[in-house]
């Protein structure tokens, strides 16, 4: 795909709706938090589902089969996290946040790395892995309040004794409610929306920039590949690393409506 020229064309699309005070929305994957470390889940060699499998570790049934380790998985990769700081692309979302009359961020995400960089408002679709509830309620637990006993993995629900769990989407199950009414609606009114960092595969989520799409928005995507959206609902393909991507979109904005830079 020819990009050249691209990034004048996505400046003047953002131009135009923060003039108009239009609908920007944004709907990020793994890829937005790749600068910072945290690997993606489909790339071949680094991957996560490259070295697990799915159906073991983000699901109902492979935790049912074997809760302690995957209570073990995600403590591995919470603590991970923990140790990761928001790269310049979440920084230039949440810099978007303050700058757009109409704004809305919808993630996959669930690193909290939107927030850490100070996005205030985050449509989260997939949970977030510093939550924890409970396997049949989904009593929401803190882990602070309970027991500690470490011989006791995963923990147990004070309210209903069924297995703590990550507030995390597994395979299977359905997102939540309200947020996905949420992120729908937001995409069917938008006018613009950027596409960073997602394979586009995972349905529901997948079906947002499609939404869009159909309501006459422009698509914008930036990911150093093109992903399962690319041939059908992009009409501007940013090619590269979201992080300097989306830092190079805000400053070139900035220079353009003449806003000196303080970052959020
Ligand atoms: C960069 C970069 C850089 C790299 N900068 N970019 C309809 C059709 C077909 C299937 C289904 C369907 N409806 C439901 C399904 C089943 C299933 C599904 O979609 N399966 C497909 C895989 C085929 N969906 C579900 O089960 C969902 N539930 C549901 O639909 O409920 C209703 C229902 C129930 C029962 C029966 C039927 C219907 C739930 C999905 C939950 C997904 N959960 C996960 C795990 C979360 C917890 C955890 O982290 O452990 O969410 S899976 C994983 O994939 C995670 C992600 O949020 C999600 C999306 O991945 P993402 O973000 O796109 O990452 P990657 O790795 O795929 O892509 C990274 C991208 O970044 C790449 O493009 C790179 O190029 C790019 N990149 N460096 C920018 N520097």
């Amino acid at each position: 795909m020819n990009t050249t020229g691209n990034f004048e064309q996505a400046l003047d699309a953002l131009l135009d709706v923060y003039h108009r005070q239009g609908n920007l929305v944004v709907f990020t994957g793994a890829g937005v938090s790749k600068e910072s470390g945290i690997p993606t889940f489909r790339d071949a060699q680094t991957g996560l589902w490259a070295n697990y499998n799915p159906e073991d570790l983000a699901t109902r049934e492979g935790f049912l089969k074997n809760p302690r380790m995957v209570w073990e998985w995600y403590d591995f990769r919470r603590n991970k996290v923990w140790d990761t700081q928001p790269n310049p692309g979440h920084t230039a979302l949440a810099n978007f946040e303050t700058l757009f009359s109409n704004f809305t961020l919808i993630t996959q995400n669930i690193d909290n790395l939107h927030q850490s960089a100070g996005s205030q408002q985050v449509l989260e679709l997939h949970g977030n892995i510093f939550r924890y509830k409970c396997l049949d309620k989904n009593h929401p637990v803190s882990l602070d309040l309970l027991d500690g006993n470490a011989e006791e993995l995963p923990p147990h629900c004070p309210v209903c004794n069924s297995y703590v769990r990550p507030d995390v989407v597994w395979f299977g199950e359905m997102l939540p409610d309200i947020i996905l009414s949420r992120a729908f609606d937001a995409a069917a009114k938008a006018e613009l929306m950027l596409v960073a960092g997602t394979s586009g595969v995972v349905q529901p989520a997948a079906s947002i920039p499609a939404t869009a799409s159909e309501a006459g928005a422009t698509v914008i995507e930036i990911n150093p590949d093109m992903s399962a959206l690319t041939p059908f609902v992009v009409n501007l393909f940013l090619q590269g690393p979201s992080g300097r991507i989306l830092s190079d979109l805000l400053e070139a904005l900035r220079v353009r409506i003449k806003q000196p830079v303080s970052d959020v």
